[in-house]
Formats: structure tokens, C-alpha cells, sequence
């Protein structure tokens, strides 16, 4: 609610940029469009013939437009579309898709038992999904919140685990320990529907409770209870299948705990089950071709080595690795970029290196409604319309129980000079000589990518979103694994080197348990504020301040005894990065770490409202990519903190 609000007045925000800016000598002049066009499309041809194509990328925070964005991109023949992905999910999605082939949903509303693992549905919002677990509460569902934070689903659960951050992975394997011990598992879908389970049963012995108790700080009797319930009410029993907190891109083990968590739920046979975890209806959008042909593509694989065997085998080649982009923007590898609906300076790690990596870029084009810490760097920013101006591209959602496909169209007309990020890609490319390209209209692109779909434009238009394809079928049919089974045993995993079976790992780094002032930095989405783009919004920052919620949570006992008082300003230092904050003292969180809420810490002053409030947990993070998967491994980061 007070997002769809507070987002909402960001069209008044006297915040917005209103013509097109260009920088020179560090001050931002206005610039009209056609000439901004001109300019970035001349320094582009030099970057062209000095670093060939693979030296331009696109950013992004996905949109309806994005398959334009690369269509741009594959125009020039580069290679080079980034999306977010490696600072939020790619370690949860990669984990689903060699285990059953691709990212699954969760049907809380019909679940007798739901276990949430690092997911915060109430503060990471996601009103649907809330909605489904007060009704599942209501037939009598049991509801488990594992986190070292009491977050804000767990007021709604029975019971919460607070666990050692980093390490859920140990609850997991013993979780499944138990199930394989005490035959809790599903035997017969087990036997129909998975492969490994033999090898599974030889390793799992490993973890057995008592030994997971001393990593996650979970009592062995919670863990074994826990299980039994859990498989107790199988197959109508779930794991949520996780998003960002602990599982998405934190870990060094965030890979490997989102294969247990996926195996785990597995075992309860409530693989597309009623109550289960299931597979959404998808639609697929029409395609442009044969009508306008797609460009050839690029010849090169990606510099950040998705996609390139040896590199980052289980990366995510469309997805990129884009906290990467600032590394091979200072080797040269990359000099010319555009950022769309992305802020990469405050929301990727280490900004001091973000910072030098895309000011060394030849040309850093921002497209955005306001001056973000990467636009207040870019030689040019082109005022994007912000979306309730803006007709759009439509698109599909597909994560429940019916497809959707949904057209986003204005409300008002455009304020100021701003155009639509639909609009600006198809001017670019004109510009660039790659108009051939885009030889369409929005409305004609539209009806075409709803062609196989069934659904009539003009009906969408109508409606705003129209439901299509068939409805959800209860029942297992073959996945797109290898196998075609759930594969509990990995055989892909174990050619590439990792382990077929998940297997314990610890940590990459850790707090030191005889340093007093040693704790992880560990970090989640408050209600109010969208990353860190809301922040800036005066009604939300209101909220913030009305309910005192710029401060950084530590454990009471801890906190007493290094001398720090509630409310009191504590001093936070890491290996990159140093700040200072007001503490909160709490009993609801693990005394191993420090919690910081991810939406403020902005540094750009063109963002008035933020300015200079709170710290972003990316000022301590160093740049760092997991080996296998490439994520950002964004809570792997010891602070050292004291009174100021
Ligand atoms: N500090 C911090 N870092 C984070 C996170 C966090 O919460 N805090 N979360 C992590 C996660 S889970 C994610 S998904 C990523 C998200 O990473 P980002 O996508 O970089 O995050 P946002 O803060 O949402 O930045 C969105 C940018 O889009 C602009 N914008 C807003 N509306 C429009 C529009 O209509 N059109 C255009 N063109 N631009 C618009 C905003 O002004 C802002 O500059 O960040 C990751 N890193
Ligand atoms: N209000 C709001 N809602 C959003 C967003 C937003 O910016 N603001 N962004 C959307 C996006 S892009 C995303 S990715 C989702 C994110 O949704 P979630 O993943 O649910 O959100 P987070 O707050 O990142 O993480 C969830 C919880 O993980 C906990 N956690 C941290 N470390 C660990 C650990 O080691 N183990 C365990 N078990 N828990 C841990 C945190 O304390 C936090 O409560 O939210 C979406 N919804
Ligand atoms: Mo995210």
C-alpha cells in the first residue's frame, strides 16, 4: 500500500528532470533530444570503430520493453544486455532449474504446512502472497519463518527460527537427514519422479541433526519436530521457493541452499501439487519475425564469461553478471553504456569501485526520471516519462495459476520534455543506422506479440489485463531436467565439476566469535520503500522518519557489551567501506550479526528528500562474484562496530 502511494506522487516529485541533460565541465546544461540523439550516436560510431560492438552495453531493471533493449543491442552486435540479476536471484534461479528445470511457484493459499526460508512475503512485499498465507492460517496451516531477523511475516507465523545467518544450508541437509532417517519422504513420487535418491541416502548421513545445530544454531529437537511436522502434512507442505533473502545472491553456499531447499521440497512429493510448490502457466509473447527480422545477433560471447564454459558455468547468460559491468568498464573491455530504469552506483556493491569503473566509460548515457547517483555521472540523461505517462510494450505475467498478459498505458499525459523508454530505444537505433530494425509502431508490435495468444489488443486495452492460456493443472509431467525427473542427483553439476548431491559448505567469511565488535552485515526490504528508489519519495521518507526506521538493528545483549544504548550512533567499518548510524537494540535478531534496511544511504544531492540519510549495506561490500554462479555474495561482509 504506502508503495503504490508514495511511488505514485513521484510524478510531481520536484525531483524530475525535465529536458534532456548533457554534462559539461561536471555541470549538467540542457540539451534538446534530437541533438543529445546526434551527439550519442557520433561518439558511438568512434567507440564502433575503436572497440568494435562488444564494447557497448545496456542495463537494466527488466521492463515490458526489454526485448527491444536487446534487439538494440543485438543490432550493433553486441552481446552485451545486463540485467539485475546477479545483485538479487541468479543463485536461487540457477538452483531451481538444474534440480527441476525451471522456477517454480508456491500455492500457500492451499498449504496445510509453509516454511519460509529467508523470505519476507510482509517486507519484501508481495500482497498476493500475504494474502495466501493469512487464508492457508485460516483452514489451520502452520506457519514457520526461518531468519536471524524477527522480520515481518514472522508476527504472522507460529513459530520462528532464528537462525545463524549464512547457514541454512545445515538446516536444510539435516532437515533432509531426518526425512531420509526416518522415511518421512514421499516413497512413491520419490521413485517415480526423481533421480539420485540412492546417492542422496549414501551422503545425507553427513548432517545429521546434532551436527547442524552447531552451524545454524537451530536445536537439533526444533529441527527433527519441525520435520516431522512438515512431512507430516505432505504433499500439501512447502518450502517457499525463496526470492532474494538467503538465497538469492548472499552466500557463497546460496547455490547449494536453494538446491537443498529445492530437494527438501522434493521429498514432500509436492512437486506441482495443490499446496505444493507448482509451475506456472506460461505465455509466450509472438514474435516480430518473420514480419521484421531479428538482427543477426551478435558473434561474441559476453565479456563477463556467462554463458562461456569454465567461466561461470552456472551463470545466467541472458541475466549477465552486472555488478561485472564496472570491472571490465576500468580493463577497457567495455566503454559505452546505457543505463535504463537501473541505479547500478547505489544499488550494486562497493560503490567507490562502481564509481571508478563507470566514470572511465567513453560515454555513460542515463535514461531515468531523475538525477540518481548514475545519472549525476553520465554524459548524457534522457528524461524517461515515468510509467503512469507511458504506453508501453505488453507482456505477460506468468507466476500463477493462470497466465496473464498486461498492457501498461498512460494515465496522464507526459510532464515536461520526457519520452517513453519504448520510445527512446526506437529513436536510438534510427539514429544509430539501425532503424530497419524497429519498422514498426507500438500498437503494431503489440498486436503482433499478442497473436498467439488469442487475446484482441483493443480487449487488453479495455481491461488492462486479460487471463489466457489454460489454467493449472494439478499432477507431474515430465520436467525440462535432463532426466526429465526431478534431479535430486545432479549429473550435469557433477561434469562441471560441483557436486551432483548438495553438500555442506561454509560461509565465505565469517565473524570472528572472540572479537566483541566482530558481526556479519546482513540487510532486507522494509514495507514502505522499493529499493533504494523510493527513499527520495517525501511521503514515504515521512514514514521512515515518523517511525524511526534509518537505524541499524543489533542484538541487545550484544549491543550492551560493547556500550552501545539504544538509539545511541555506532560506527561501522569493513574492509571497503566505513559509516555511522543510530542503533536500534532488539532481541529479535541473531546475535552474529547487524541488520540494515537496503532502501537508503543516497548520495546523489540532486535527490533532495534522501540526501545523505542512513547507510546502504553496498558501502561495506566489497566486489566479489561467486565462483560458480556469479552473484554478488551481498552478505558476505564482516563489520566491526563501536560506539561512536
Ligand atoms: N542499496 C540497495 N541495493 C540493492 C537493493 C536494495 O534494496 N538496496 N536490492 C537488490 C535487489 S533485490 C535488486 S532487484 C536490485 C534493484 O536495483 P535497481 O533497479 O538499480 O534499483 P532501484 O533503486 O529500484 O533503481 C531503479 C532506478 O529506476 C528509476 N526509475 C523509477 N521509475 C522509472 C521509470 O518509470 N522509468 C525509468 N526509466 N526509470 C525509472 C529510479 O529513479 C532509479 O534510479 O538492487 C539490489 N541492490
Ligand atoms: N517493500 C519492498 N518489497 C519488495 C521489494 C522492495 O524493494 N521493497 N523488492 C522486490 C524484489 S526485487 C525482491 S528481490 C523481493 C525480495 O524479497 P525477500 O527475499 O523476501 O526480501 P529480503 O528482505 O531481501 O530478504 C528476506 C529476509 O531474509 C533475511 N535474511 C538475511 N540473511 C539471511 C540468512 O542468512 N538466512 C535467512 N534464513 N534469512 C536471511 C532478512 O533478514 C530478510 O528478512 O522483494 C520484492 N518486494
Ligand atoms: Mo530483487
Amino acid at each position: 500500500w504506502p508503495r503504490g502511494h508514495g511511488y505514485l506522487h513521484d510524478l510531481y516529485n520536484p525531483n524530475r528532470i525535465r529536458p534532456p541533460l548533457k554534462r559539461v565541465e561536471g555541470k549538467f546544461q540542457p540539451i534538446s533530444w534530437e541533438q543529445a540523439y546526434k551527439e550519442i550516436s557520433q561518439k558511438i560510431n568512434l567507440i564502433l570503430l575503436e572497440g568494435g560492438p562488444e564494447s557497448i552495453f545496456w542495463v537494466n531493471y527488466p521492463q515490458p520493453n526489454q526485448a527491444y533493449a536487446l534487439r538494440l543491442m543485438h543490432s550493433l552486435g553486441s552481446p552485451h544486455y545486463f540485467t539485475h540479476g546477479s545483485t538479487c536471484f541468479t543463485a536461487r534461479n540457477a538452483a531451481w532449474n538444474f534440480t527441476v528445470g525451471k522456477l517454480p511457484s508456491n500455492d500457500l493459499a492451499n498449504s496445510r504446512y509453509i516454511m519460509a526460508i529467508g523470505r519476507n512475503p510482509a517486507g519484501g512485499i508481495d500482497l498476493g502472497q500475504v494474502k495466501d498465507i493469512v487464508k492457508a492460517k485460516e483452514r489451520g496451516a502452520k506457519v514457520v519463518v526461518v531468519d536471524p531477523r524477527h522480520n515481518e511475516t514472522a508476527i504472522l507465523a507460529d513459530e520462528w527460527l532464528p537462525v545463524k545467518p549464512g547457514t541454512d544450508l545445515a538446516l536444510l541437509l539435516a532437515m533432509i537427514n531426518v526425512m531420509v532417517d526416518e522415511k518421512l519422504y514421499d516413497k512413491e513420487f520419490v521413485a517415480k519422479n526423481t533421480v539420485g535418491f540412492a546417492q542422496l541416502e549414501d551422503e545425507i548421513i553427513n548432517y545429521p541433526p546434532q551436527w547442524a545445530e552447531k552451524i545454524c544454531d537451530i536445536p537439533a529437537k526444533t529441527i527433527i519436530r519441525i520435520t516431522r511436522e512438515l512431512a507430516g502434512q505432505k504433499p500439501h507442505a512447502l518450502i517457499h521457493r525463496g526470492y532474494h533473502g538467503a538465497i538469492g545472491a548472499q552466500y557463497l553456499n546460496s547455490f547449494q541452499t536453494a538446491r537443498a531447499l529445492a530437494i527438501a521440497n522434493a521429498l514432500l512429493g509436492n512437486i506441482n501439487r495443490k499446496g505444493g510448490i507448482y509451475f506456472p502457466q506460461s505465455a509466450e509473447l509472438g514474435e516480430l519475425q518473420p514480419a521484421h527480422p531479428a538482427p543477426e545477433g551478435p558473434s561474441s560471447p559476453k565479456a563477463d564469461g556467462t554463458g562461456t564454459p569454465g567461466r561461470y558455468p552456472l551463470g545466467s547468460y541472458g541475466d549477465g553478471i552486472s555488478h561485472a559491468i564496472p570491472e571490465l568498464a576500468l580493463r577497457g573491455v567495455l566503454k559505452c553504456g546505457f543505463v535504463y530504469h537501473h541505479n547500478p552506483l547505489r544499488t550494486n556493491p562497493n560503490p567507490k569501485r562502481v564509481i571508478a569503473g563507470y566514470k572511465k566509460l567513453e560515454l555513460l548515457v542515463v535514461i531515468d526520471p531523475v538525477l540518481s547517483e548514475t545519472a549525476s555521472i553520465a554524459h548524457y540523461v534522457l528524461p524517461a516519462s515515468f510509467y503512469l505517462e507511458t504506453d508501453e510494450a505488453v507482456d505477460t505475467k506468468h507466476y500463477g495459476k493462470r497466465a496473464q498478459v498486461t498492457i501498461q498505458q498512460k494515465a496522464v499525459e507526459p510532464l515536461f520534455d520526457s519520452r517513453s523508454g519504448f520510445q527512446i530505444i526506437v529513436d536510438l537505433a534510427r539514429c544509430l543506422g539501425v532503424g530497419r530494425y524497429f519498422n514498426f509502431t507500438l500498437d503494431e508490435a503489440n498486436e503482433l506479440r499478442l497473436k498467439p495468444l488469442g487475446a484482441a489488443l483493443k480487449d487488453l486495452k479495455a481491461k488492462g489485463v486479460l487471463p489466457v492460456g489454460t489454467p493449472w493443472k494439478e499432477g507431474f509431467a515430465k520436467l525440462g531436467t535432463p532426466s526429465g525427473k526431478v534431479e535430486i542427483a545432479s549429473a550435469v553439476l557433477e561434469n562441471l565439476g560441483y557436486p551432483a548431491i548438495p553438500r555442506w559448505e561454509a560461509p565465505l567469511v565469517s565473524p570472528d566469535d572472540k572479537d566483541p565488535h566482530s558481526f556479519r552485515l546482513i540487510h532486507g526490504k522494509q514495507a514502505i520503500h522499493t529499493h533504494a528508489m523510493t527513499a527520495n519519495q517525501p511521503y514515504l521518507m515521512a514514514i521512515s522518519r515518523r517511525y524511526d526506521m534509518i537505524r541499524l538493528l543489533i542484538n541487545r545483549k550484544r549491543a550492551e557489551k560493547i556500550g552501545l544504548k539504544d538509539g545511541d550512533v555506532a560506527e561501522l567499518k569493513s574492509l571497503v567501506g566505513e559509516g555511522k548510524i543510530r542503533v536500534k537494540l532488539t532481541e529479535g535478531l541473531h546475535p552474529s550479526c547487524v541488520w540494515l534496511p537496503s532502501g537508503y544511504g543516497i548520495f546523489s544531492k540532486y535527490l533532495t528528500t534522501a540526501y545523505d540519510q542512513g547507510l546502504s549495506y553496498n558501502d561495506f561490500l566489497p566486489t566479489l562474484f561467486d565462483p560458480a554462479v556469479g552473484h554478488a555474495m551481498s552478505s558476505e561482509v564482516i563489520v566491526q562496530v563501536t560506539k561512536a
